[in-house]
């Protein structure tokens, strides 16, 4: 990836002393540490948040909690993280200052993207108190607006009919519990760490529903023996660039094929309902809670709700990156009004959290211009995002009979990438999302009449939940600005919308 000769020595044990002095490293004995963790989605998220805060735990007190990396999707890990005996550099910008660490408490990695057997003899391992997992929304196959499992996907059917070798994240899990149950019974616990509501549940839910189609006791077991916490995680991290690479190569002189670049803010909100043992992360920042729920609404529809409206506007602006968005007064201005004119009405009180000021803060974290996030990432699997962030607040100021004119935007905007990137429309771009080609091919067969556009895709129950469908003020609401956003000028809409 990197444009610069590959010169230098590669980070990896036998360099940790002699590392130059500005990048922090492992404060704890590597060699003494034992596995108590599987992670499965060893991605730049989990590398810049759960492992930091577990390299932070183990500083403050060795315990045998290092992480075992599984990935069971590409990329593989062998040739990046594997190669340097797990470590690898987190560096941390902010605007124009930078500062470098090298985090270890990954301490071997598995590639199970081939066959899940690797995988299963990791999870099925009695020394495994905690198996997290950041797979993005789409791998706990659920339906986006229920939450139940979508058994129409064909890696579930195929988990049916073949459990000892699944393909599918439940799967998976299911294979793995029923091997522990088999060999030794101990309990554990599994999180989930993705951005979707409810995460601990509804990851519960789909393992439970393959569990009953099992037979055999497994999900009484399940029931008695296994944890499903829910969590809010929260660090911008967007994927590394080539030019992060040269700098680790160039400026810190060594180089490092799993450099992951994070912004300075980390949260992380627990439930307190685990089976096993239970790392302390309070003791380095976490915070564990009885209910999650508050805190999670506030990150999806305020934090990640300025992300995704932001990003849809963005590419329609022809802008790349969010800092990019954030510097154009008309998305900035109207991300901040809609959020705290509609979306911060519709949050319940959280624990030691004042909105408006979450939202600056928010708002100041998507200004950074070190964080190279780019629209267009963010707006992939949109179909799997945009319920928690977007259309469960407009939901919750229908019921009250507010106004939603300004959560309509993004919804419209989502519809108008989509659209836009049809066959009709010129494939403006590619879109990375489970629903692109149906909608595609509505936007083939309607052309560009906003309101037969908008009833057709609203129409897709697995996205849209069935009250906002059959709700006319919706449905027109979001047929105005989808006909701004397919027009020649797709912002002279916004900006008349804004009064600009
Ligand atoms: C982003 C998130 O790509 C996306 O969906 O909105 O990854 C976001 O950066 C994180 O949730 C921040 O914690």
């Amino acid at each position: 990836m990197s444009a610069v000769p590959k010169t230098a020595e590669r980070l990896g044990p036998a360099l940790l002393d002699r590392l130059p002095a500005a990048v922090a490293r492992p404060a704890y004995d590597r060699a003494a540490l034992a596995a108590g963790i599987a992670h499965i989605g060893v991605g730049a998220f989990h590398r810049t948040h759960q492992a930091e805060f577990v390299d932070d735990l183990l500083a403050d007190r060795l315990d045998r909690f290092g992480i075992v990396g599984i990935n069971i999707r590409p990329p593989a890990l062998a040739d990046t993280l594997g190669a340097q005996g797990g470590l690898y550099t987190r560096l941390m910008r902010e605007d124009d200052r930078v500062t470098a660490r090298v985090i270890g408490s990954i301490v071997r990695v598995v590639d199970a993207q081939a066959s899940a057997e690797p995988a299963l003899a990791v999870l099925a391992d009695p020394a495994i108190d905690l198996v997290t997992l950041t797979v993005t929304e789409k791998g706990y196959c659920h339906t986006p607006a229920n939450g139940a499992l979508d058994e129409s996907r064909p890696e579930i059917a195929h988990d049916l009919a073949h459990p000892e070798a699944p393909q599918s994240l439940p799967g998976l899990i299911l294979a793995a519990l029923e091997r522990r149950r088999k060999a030794h019974g101990a309990p554990v616990t599994v999180m989930s760490c993705d951005n979707i509501p409810s995460n601990g549940a509804i990851l519960g839910r789909v393992v439970a529903a393959l569990a009953e189609r099992r037979g055999d006791g497994l999900a009484g077991w399940i029931a008695g023996n296994v944890a499903f916490p829910s969590t809010m995680v929260d660090r911008i991290a967007p994927a590394t660039g080539a030019a992060d690479l040269a700098y680790v190569e160039q400026v810190l002189g060594y180089r490092d094929e799993a450099v992951v670049v994070g912004e300075p803010f980390r949260q992380w909100v627990i439930e307190d309902r685990f089976a096993a043992r239970r790392p302390d992360f309070g003791r380095v920042g976490a915070q564990f809670v009885d209910d999650v729920g508050a805190f999670e609404h506030l990150k999806m529809r305020v934090l990640n709700g300025a992300q995704t409206t932001l990003c849809y506007l963005g590419v329609l602006a022809g802008l790349e990156h969010t800092f990019d968005d954030m510097a154009d007064p008309l998305l900035a201005g109207f991300v901040r009004r809609m959020l705290a004119e509609e979306t911060l009405p519709t949050l319940e009180p959280v624990p030691g959290i004042v909105p408006e000021a979450y939202l600056e803060q928010s708002l100041a974290r998507l200004r950074n211009t070190a964080i190279r996030h780019r629209n267009h990432q963010i707006a992939t699997d949109g179909s799997q995002k945009i319920v928690q962030r977007i259309l469960n607040p407009i939901r919750d100021r229908r019921r009250a009979g507010a106004a939603i004119d300004l959560l309509c935007v993004p919804v419209a905007a989502w519809m108008a990438y989509l659209v836009r990137a049809s066959a009709r429309f010129g494939r403006a771009w590619t879109v990375d999302d489970p629903y692109a080609d149906r909608i595609a091919a509505i936007a083939d067969a309607i052309g560009d009449d906003a309101a037969a556009l908008t009833a057709a895709i609203v129409a897709i129950g697995a996205i849209f939940p069935a009250e906002l469908a059959a709700d006319a003020t919706f449905r027109a609401g979001v047929a105005a600005r989808l006909a701004g956003f397919l027009a020649p000028d797709p912002l002279a809409d916004l900006a008349r919308l804004c009064g600009a």
